[in-house]
C-alpha cells in the first residue's frame, strides 16, 4: 500500500451523552452501550486490517478523559492485546523518540490533554434542552457548531471540580473536591496552560502541533497505522486540519460515537489522500442524531 492509515473515532456513549448533558472536561464513564460500541469499533478495525493484510495498530492515542481511555481499553482487549503501556504526554512532555517506545509491550497508548474534548466552560454539566431554551436555537447552534462559537468561561473553582476517591482516581462527576491540581498535575508540571472554555478554533490551535509532531510524524514503515480515540470536537479538529476543511464547512460535520474513520495519508508526503467510515450507513444515522441533541424536548 502507498498510504499510512489513521483509525480515528469518538469514544463510545458516555453517561453524560446518555443523559443529554454537556460533558466537556468532566470525567464521565462509558455506559454499557458505550462499551458495546467500543467493542464493535474494534471488530470493524480488525476486519478491515485482516482483509487489507494490515497489522493491527500498535500505537494508540487517547485524551486524558476516562471515556476515551475506557474505549481504547475495550478495543485493545478485543484486538487480543494484553500488555499495553500508557504514557501521559503533551508538548512539555513529548512522546519518545526511540523507534517504537513500547519495547516489551504489545502496544503503547499515549494520553494527552491535547486530544481532550473542547472545554465547554460554564455549559459543562448542564442539560442540552435547558441550554437550548435559555439561549434560543440560533445562539445554541452558534456556540455548539460555529468555528468561533465559544461558551462562557467556567468558574474553575466549580466546574473543574470532581470527587476523588482514596486511591486518587476520579469517581464521577459530582463536584466536591478540587481535582485540577491532582488530575492535570503532569501537565501543569510540564508548563502547559490549560483552558477554561474553548471554541473549535481554540481546539484546532492547541491540537495542530501535537497532531503533526507526535502522531503523523510517528507513522513509518514499522508502524504504518495508528489508533486515535478522541471526542466530537477533537475528531472534528483533526479532520479539519488533515483534510483542510474550511471554517464554514466544518460547521456541518457531525461525529457519531465509536464508528472508526479511516484517514489515509500518502507515504511520501504525509498528505491527506482519502477518508471513509468503516460503517458509513450507521455513521450517517448517528451523526444526524448528534446534531439534533437538545432539540426533541424543546420542539414539543
Ligand atoms: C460532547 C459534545 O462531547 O457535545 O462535550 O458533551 O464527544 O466528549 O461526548 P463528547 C460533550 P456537542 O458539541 O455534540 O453538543
Amino acid at each position: 500500500s502507498d498510504t499510512y492509515k489513521l483509525f480515528i473515532l469518538r469514544h463510545g456513549q458516555s453517561e453524560l451523552n446518555h443523559e443529554n448533558i454537556f460533558c466537556g472536561w468532566i470525567d464521565a464513564d462509558l455506559t454499557e452501550k458505550g462499551k458495546e460500541q467500543a467493542k464493535n469499533a474494534a471488530l470493524l478495525i480488525k476486519e478491515h486490517c485482516a482483509s487489507n493484510s494490515l497489522d493491527l495498530p500498535r500505537i494508540g492515542y487517547s485524551s486524558r478523559l476516562v471515556r476515551t481511555q475506557e474505549t481504547i481499553d475495550v478495543m485493545l482487549q478485543t484486538f487480543g492485546i494484553k500488555k499495553a503501556i500508557y504514557k501521559i504526554v503533551s508538548h512539555g512532555n513529548p512522546v519518545d523518540n526511540d523507534s517504537n517506545g513500547f519495547a516489551g509491550h504489545e502496544a503503547v497508548v499515549y494520553q494527552t490533554w491535547r486530544l481532550n474534548e473542547r472545554h465547554y466552560g460554564a455549559w459543562q454539566g448542564q442539560r442540552k434542552p435547558d441550554i437550548l431554551k435559555e439561549y434560543g436555537k440560533e445562539h445554541y447552534m452558534f456556540i455548539r457548531r460555529d468555528y468561533n462559537g465559544r461558551p462562557p468561561a467556567a468558574d474553575l473553582t466549580r466546574e473543574m471540580v470532581q470527587e476523588v476517591n482514596d486511591k486518587g482516581s476520579l469517581t464521577g462527576y459530582d463536584f466536591k473536591e478540587p481535582n485540577r491540581h491532582i488530575k492535570y498535575k503532569p501537565e501543569e508540571d510540564a508548563g502547559e496552560v490549560l483552558p477554561s472554555n474553548e471554541s473549535l478554533c481554540d481546539v484546532v490551535k492547541r491540537l495542530e502541533r501535537f497532531l503533526s509532531e507526535a502522531i503523523v510524524a510517528k507513522l513509518n514503515s514499522n508502524n504504518s497505522a495508528a489508533l486515535i480515540v478522541a471526542h466530537g470536537s477533537s475528531v472534528r479538529s483533526i479532520l479539519k486540519i488533515l483534510e483542510d476543511i474550511s471554517d464554514d464547512e466544518i460547521k456541518d460535520v457531525e461525529i457519531p460515537n465509536a464508528i472508526p474513520i479511516v484517514v489515509e495519508l500518502d507515504k511520501k508526503t504525509k498528505k491527506f489522500v482519502r477518508k471513509y467510515y468503516l460503517d458509513p450507513e450507521l455513521a450517517k444515522i448517528n451523526a444526524e442524531r448528534v446534531r439534533n441533541e437538545g432539540f426533541e424536548k424543546y420542539d414539543k
